[in-house]
C-alpha cells in the first residue's frame, strides 16, 4: 500500500462567528467564510481526510514539502512520516508549521483507522470510550445578553449545568480588544458569579488574558484557591518558565496547567515538567503537530505521575483524550450564548463531539477519526 495522492481542498461555507483583532472568537453576523479538507489518497483507493483551515494545506506547502515526503510512501507508518516532516522544518524558512504536521498526521491517521477498520482512538490505547466534557466559553465580549458582565457568565454558567448537562466548566476571561480588558478584578468577579451560580461540586477551570503579570497572576491565583477552582492555565507569557516555577511554587492549592500555546511540541512540556513550572501538562494535536507528538506529551506526563489536558475541540483532540489514561476531561466548545453549539456545520452531517444529557462525550466505533463530513457539500462549494 502506497500513497498516490495528496489534495488541500478549500471550501467556502457560512459562520455565525468572527475573529477579533487579538484572533478571538465571538458571535457576529452570518457572513461566509473558507475551510479546507486535506486528502490523503492510496493506490487502492483508500482515503483519509481532515478538516484543516486554508493556510495549512497551501498547494506551494503541499507541493514543496509534504508531496516530497508523502508521495509512495507506506501509509501505515506514520512516525516515520511525522519524523521526516519534522526534521525539515527547521530548513523549510518556518514554512512547514506544527499545524502543516498536524494536518498531514490527522489524514494519516484517518487513513490508517479505514485501512484497518478500526477507530483511531482505538489504534492509538483506546482508554476511554466516553468521557465528561467541560464546557469552554468564548472570551469575554460587549454584547448586550452575551458574555459582557461577571452575571452573564454566571446566568449561562446555569444554563450549562441545569439545561445542558455540563459537569465542568473553563471560563475564558475579557481579553483586548474588549473594552476595559484586561482586568483581574474582572476576570475574578466572572469566576466567583459561575462558582455561586453552580455550587460547589462542579470543577471549574480559568483562560484569561494570556500576558499578565507575576503579581496580576499570583493575585488571582489567590482568589481563585479561596473558590476551589481546579486549574489557570496561560496567564503569563509562556516563554518565561522562570515565571511558571515562580507563580507554581506560590499557589499550593491551584494548578497551574501548561504550555499551551509554547512551540516546542513534547520536548517544550518535558522542560517544564521536569522544572516545576506547572501542575499538569497541556497539549492538543494543533498545536504541538500531530497526534504523534501530543501522544508522547501524556506519555511523558504519565512519568511524572501528572496529568495531561487536552487543548481543544475536534476529532484529533478526541482520539487523543480517548487513548490516554492520565486525563481528566475533553474540551468543548467554545460556547456562548449566541451560538447553538450542537448545529452541525454545513460540512458536517454531525458534529464530532457530541454531548449526552450526563455531559459524556462517547468515542465512536466507525473507523478513521471519526467525521462525518458531507463531501458532496464540500466537492459543491469548492473555491
Ligand atoms: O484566546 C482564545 O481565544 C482562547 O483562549 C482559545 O485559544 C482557546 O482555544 C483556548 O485557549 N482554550 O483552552
Ligand atoms: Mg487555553
Amino acid at each position: 500500500m502506497k500513497i498516490e495522492r495528496v489534495e488541500g481542498k478549500v471550501f467556502a461555507h457560512t459562520t455565525n462567528q468572527v475573529a477579533d483583532t487579538d484572533g478571538h472568537a465571538h458571535p457576529g453576523p452570518e457572513q461566509q467564510t473558507r475551510s479546507a479538507l486535506l486528502v490523503i489518497t492510496c493506490d487502492d483507493g483508500t482515503t483519509g481526510q481532515v478538516i484543516a483551515r486554508p493556510g495549512d494545506v497551501e498547494e506551494p506547502l503541499l507541493d514543496k514539502f509534504v508531496r516530497p515526503v508523502l508521495l509512495g510512501s507506506d501509509p501505515m507508518r506514520p512516525e516515520h512520516i511525522w519524523q521526516a516532516l519534522y526534521k525539515w522544518q527547521r530548513g523549510s524558512g518556518m514554512k512547514l508549521t506544527d499545524r502543516v504536521l498536524c494536518a498531514v498526521d490527522l489524514a494519516l491517521w484517518d487513513l490508517i483507522g479505514k485501512a484497518t477498520g478500526q477507530p483511531v482512538w482505538k489504534l492509538l490505547g483506546g482508554y476511554h470510550d466516553k468521557i465528561l466534557a467541560y464546557g469552554s466559553t468564548m472570551c469575554g465580549d460587549d454584547l448586550e445578553g452575551g458574555l459582557a458582565t461577571p452575571d452573564d457568565y454566571g446566568r449561562f454558567a446555569e444554563w450549562m449545568v441545569r439545561d445542558r448537562g455540563y459537569q465542568a466548566i473553563k471560563l475564558h476571561g475579557w481579553m483586548p480588544p474588549i473594552p476595559g480588558a484586561p482586568s483581574v478584578k474582572k476576570d475574578y468577579a466572572a469566576c466567583a458569579a459561575v462558582r455561586e451560580a453552580v455550587g460547589p461540586d462542579i470543577p471549574l477551570m480559568l483562560d484569561p488574558n494570556h500576558w499578565y503579570s507575576r503579581a496580576d497572576s499570583l493575585w488571582l491565583c489567590q482568589r481563585l484557591e479561596e473558590l476551589g477552582f481546579l486549574w489557570i492555565e496561560e496567564m503569563m507569557e509562556e516563554a518565561s518558565l522562570s515565571s511558571y516555577q515562580w507563580l507554581n511554587a506560590r499557589t499550593p492549592r491551584l494548578n497551574i496547567l501548561g504550555p499551551e500555546t509554547m512551540a516546542g511540541k513534547h520536548w517544550t512540556r518535558a522542560e517544564w515538567a521536569a522544572s516545576g513550572a506547572c501542575d499538569m501538562l497541556r497539549t492538543g494535536v494543533w498545536d504541538v503537530g500531530g497526534i504523534s507528538p501530543a501522544l508522547k506529551t501524556a506519555k511523558l506526563a504519565e512519568g511524572f505521575h501528572m496529568s495531561c489536558e487536552v487543548h481543544g475541540t475536534g476529532a484529533g483532540n478526541m482520539a487523543v483524550v480517548a487513548a490516554i489514561p492520565n486525563t481528566t476531561f475533553y474540551e468543548r466548545g467554545l460556547l456562548h450564548p449566541f451560538i447553538d453549539y450542537d448545529v452541525p456545520k454545513a460540512y458536517q452531517n454531525r458534529i464530532d463531539d457530541e454531548m449526552d444529557s450526563a455531559g459524556y462525550v462517547h468515542f465512536r466505533d466507525e473507523p478513521g477519526l471519526g467525521q462525518d463530513l458531507n463531501l458532496d457539500y464540500i466537492e459543491a462549494n469548492l473555491v
